[in-house]
């Protein structure tokens, strides 16, 4: 076919690749979400139905990426870790950012009556999350960014937790700010102990280390092996992490070993992959006897 005349404009279009053999972290981050979970009322400093919804919409791109090792996530934003030899969109940057990040808000839509029906709240607005690819050269530098994502949410969470008490227990958020000026990680942690009796150590682990998700291999209820994107709650900075789950880094690495979800198996991201795979099994076999009813997942 004749090329029209206006055809040489494709000629602008810039593609940038992603550096070979480096391990690509996307990252999405939620516009004004100070503003959007103040509309939508979430609870202070940590609202966990919010973070199940963050954690349901990760896993999602998990599902949809066999290449990510990793993803973590805390507050309003989300990491995913792309294999040094990833080759997805043969590493087109404006491809991959762009779909993870509509992918993400899409599914950040889809789960949202799921997770805020027994609250009834309603999605005032569209929210958005903006994303960026970062390139990390050594195993050593993929490490210490993920060490640096959760030292922040440990930052901000000891400093929320116990800004919050102070606001409930009377100061204006001003005063509770001049308290909290200058103090050192062990200075809140007295605050919290002495004035409120809490235990830092004892808030729930989703909102002092964020959400680690996984791709494990895990028994199913009938004794058969499957893969499930597995959110788990553990201290990533330290070496016994990455001992613990050696495939992160190294694919080969990937042992025969079964995934025990343990507690983890109640949490809603592991809940919603079995709901999807029951539903499934139920289409399924009513097809085999001549009435389809195909399930609507996405999945
Ligand atoms: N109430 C509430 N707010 C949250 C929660 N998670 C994140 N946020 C808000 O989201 C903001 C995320 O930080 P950042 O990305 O720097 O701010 P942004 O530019 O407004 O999106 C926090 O400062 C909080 O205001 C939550 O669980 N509960
Ligand atoms: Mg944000």
């Amino acid at each position: 076919m004749a090329l029209s005349r206006f055809e040489y404009v494709k000629q602008f279009e810039q593609e940038e690749k992603l550096l070979p053999n480096s391990w690509i972290v996307v990252r999405i981050d939620g516009k004004g979400f100070h503003r959007f979970c103040n509309v939508h009322s979430f609870s202070k400093p940590n609202d966990l139905d919010a973070l199940q919804l963050m954690n349901l919409a990760g896993m999602t791109v998990l599902q949809e990426f066999n290449e990510i090792a990793i993803g973590y996530g805390q507050s309003d934003e989300y990491s995913f870790v792309f294999r040094r030899e990833a080759s997805v969109y043969q590493r087109r940057r404006d491809k991959l950012v762009s779909y993870v990040a509509s992918l993400f808000t899409s599914a950040y839509m889809f789960h949202w009556t799921r997770v805020f029906d027994g609250r009834s709240i309603a999605m005032r607005y569209p929210p958005s999350f903006d994303a960026r690819a970062v390139l990390y050269p050594t195993d050593e530098n993929l490490r210490d960014y993920l060490s640096w994502r959760q030292a922040d949410v440990h930052v901000n969470n000891l400093y929320n937790t116990t800004f919050w008490n102070l606001v409930a227990s009377g100061l204006s958020n001003s005063d509770a700010e001049k308290r909290l000026q200058g103090t050192l990680a062990s200075d809140k942690n007295e605050i919290l102990f002495s004035q409120f009796g809490i235990n830092y150590n004892n808030e729930p682990i989703i909102y002092r280390k964020g959400t680690i998700l996984l791709p494990k291999s895990v028994l199913s209820s009938e004794g058969k092996k499957q893969r499930l994107i597995v959110p788990i709650f553990e201290d990533l900075i330290s070496d016994a992490f990455w001992a613990k789950h050696p495939e992160i880094l190294d694919k080969k690495a990937k042992t025969d070993e079964l995934y025990d979800l343990g507690e983890n198996e109640a949490q809603p991201v592991v809940r919603y992959q079995l709901e999807v795979q029951e539903r499934r099994k139920a289409g399924m076999s009513k097809s085999e006897t001549g009435n389809s009813l195909l399930a609507t997942d996405h999945s």
